[in-house]
């Protein structure tokens, strides 16, 4: 725990490369096939979010793009099987 608030504190210096880097933001996005409606994307909402280290999950109904934020590059395994969870499958 104490290592990951000390990398934190190193790379959020913006002095470093001049410009405004979302901290340790990483962004990963997924087609997830099978959400029809908001209540799918909020169950894929639900399920995604359990996931460690997840700040923010943006769900496109209409394309199934799944846009997750998190603080640290997340396992593709482990957010294939949160959305298993919720009941839908990721194609990409
Ligand atoms: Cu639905």
């Amino acid at each position: 725990m104490g290592e990951r608030i000390e990398r934190h504190r190193r790379r959020s210096a913006p002095e470093d490369t001049g410009h405004i880097e979302e901290n340790d933001m990483t962004t990963s996005t997924y087609t997830v096939t099978g959400m029809t409606c908001g209540h799918c994307a909020s169950s894929v909402k639900e399920e995604v979010g359990e996931l460690a280290g997840v700040t923010g999950i943006e769900v496109d109904v209409a394309t199934g793009l799944v846009t997750v934020s998190s603080e640290n590059a997340l396992d593709p395994e482990a957010v294939r099987a949160a959305v298993k969870e919720a009941g839908y499958e990721v194609t990409a």
